[in-house]
């Protein structure tokens, strides 16, 4: 329970604490700080430190109340959530949005963000990694880029794609889960750490965190079909797992868009990291990138110094914000 207690950050004066485990609805399970397991439920009194935001997110730390000890299962009711150090966030879809939240937290007080894409099926999504990238930068948020399925796609092509990330200094890592391949590499990646890993639905995320946790069937994984969409959406809520040689990922369910919360047409630019070099050549000051004449991003793109790729990104999520 080392690491648990080295999560833990607070002294709670004798009242039981823990880091929550597992989300299901209104039911969490939270492992204590001695070790162990309880269903726990939130009540109106439940009070939080992180204001209006998710009450209640995977790798939260809370106090509790005791209430069952009796049988196996121990029984507990959120007391009070302590304040995150750090958040996987993503602003809601407000077409689909039902509830008053406006961000999301799916993964709380985690040391880093691994962004899985598959090399093939569903095909690889550099616009996707480009936004995670900027989130990762906005929160200063260590990031590990995993491209998993390696064993589907021609490796040459693939490694191309993802040269500009190597050459900005990102960590790139190949896996192929299905032929045990990378693995190595990953695990030293994660190592003593507490990782969420985030990407679309079907990449391979839970069947990599499967074969890290030593527990085959921890996970349930799914058929992907993206033509007719079904088998997609196999993880439905966020679960944390504890590596056999120390440190915690978290698993959490694929997303269609990663919707950035807290970036604005003013502060994206500063999110791009090759761009804070170039721009310093821009006429304008307050340049958008976008349609100024002068335009040092601009000219970058034009004579081959700046991914052409990654100028894409950028003025698609600038386009996405309003
Ligand atoms: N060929 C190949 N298939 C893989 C690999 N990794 C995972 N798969 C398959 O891809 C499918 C989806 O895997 P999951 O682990 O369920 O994907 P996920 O990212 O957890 O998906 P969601 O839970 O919906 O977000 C399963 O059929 C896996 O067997 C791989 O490296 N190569
Ligand atoms: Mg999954
Ligand atoms: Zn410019």
């Amino acid at each position: 329970m080392n690491l648990l207690q080295k999560y833990m950050n607070r002294d709670h004066e004798g009242v039981p604490a823990g880091m929550v485990m597992e989300v299901s609805g209104a039911s969490y399970v939270v492992i204590s700080e001695n070790g162990h397991e309880y269903r726990c439920r939130t009540f109106p009194g439940t009070k939080t430190e992180n204001g209006d935001s998710t009450l209640v997110a995977v790798g939260d730390r809370v106090e509790l109340k005791v209430i069952e000890t009796g049988t196996a299962l121990h029984e507990a009711a959120i007391t009070l959530v302590l304040p995150r150090q750090s958040a996987l966030t993503r602003k809601r879809d407000v077409r689909r949005n039902r509830s008053k939240e406006k961000v999301q937290v799916i993964a709380a007080n985690i040391d880093q963000l691994v962004v899985v894409v598959s090399a093939f099926d569903p095909p690889l999504s550099t616009r996707l990694i480009d936004r995670y990238l900027v989130f990762a930068e906005s929160e200063e948020m260590e990031i590990v880029i995993v491209v998993n399925k390696m064993d589907l796609e021609d490796s040459t092509e693939t490694r191309k794609l993802m040269k500009p990330y190597k050459a900005l200094g990102y960590r790139v890592v190949y896996t192929s889960a299905e032929e045990k391949r990378g693995m190595g590499l990953l695990r030293k990646a994660l190592a003593g750490k507490l990782s969420a890993f985030s990407g679309h639905s079907g990449v391979g995320k839970s069947t990599l965190i499967n074969l890290l946790s030593g527990q085959q069937d921890r996970l349930r994984t799914g058929e992907t079909n993206m033509k007719t969409g079904k088998g997609l959406h196999t993880t439905t809520n966020s679960v944390m797992l504890a590596l056999p040689k120390g440190g915690y990922i978290i698993d959490t369910p694929g997303i269609r868009e990663f919707n950035l919360s807290g970036i604005t047409r003013d502060n994206l630019r500063f999110y791009f990291r090759e761009f804070l070099s170039l721009m310093q050549k821009c006429s304008y000051s307050s340049c958008s990138h976008t349609v100024e004449p002068g335009c040092g991003i601009m000219r970058a793109v034009e004579d081959g110094r700046l991914d052409p790729d990654r100028f894409e990104s950028y003025l698609a999520i600038y386009e996405s914000i309003d």
